[in-house]
């Protein structure tokens, strides 16, 4: 391995890190919530100072999020099946993610915005933006 693709690796660790701390910040503390240390995701300026959902076993997690207008969501997709987010109002819509793909969006304006997953409908989430 040479020396930059350790420098990589290292970054892509961090960013995995960084990405996990971040979603726990947000969630219920639940057991079911979003496991840490498995998924890489490079270091991006959408990824830092996002709100970030990581989806993982078909579910997005945290399910819901409370963000201020102006904020910005990142869906990280940490599973090993493809999956969007798609809102139920039409507001946005992500492209399908493959495994290791990152989806950012901001919300300028305040009010509640329920989403699904298009391939798998069960796969529902909420952002709430103050
Ligand atoms: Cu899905």
């Amino acid at each position: 391995m040479s020396a930059s693709s350790r420098a990589l690796a290292a970054l892509g660790l961090t960013a995995g890190l960084v990405a996990g701390v971040l979603a726990g910040c947000f969630s219920e503390r639940e057991a079911t919530g979003p496991a840490e240390g498995e998924c890489r995701f490079p270091v991006s300026d959408d990824i830092l100072g996002s709100t970030v959902v990581v989806i993982r076993r078909f579910a997005f997690g945290p399910a819901e999020v409370r963000v201020r207008a102006g904020d910005r969501v990142t869906w990280i997709n940490c599973d090993e099946d493809g999956h969007t987010s798609t809102a139920d109002g039409g507001e946005w819509q992500s492209p399908l993610l493959a495994p290791g793909e990152a989806f950012t969006q901001t919300f300028d304006a305040p009010g509640e915005f329920a989403y699904h997953c298009e391939p798998h409908p069960f796969m529902l989430g909420r952002v709430i933006v103050e």
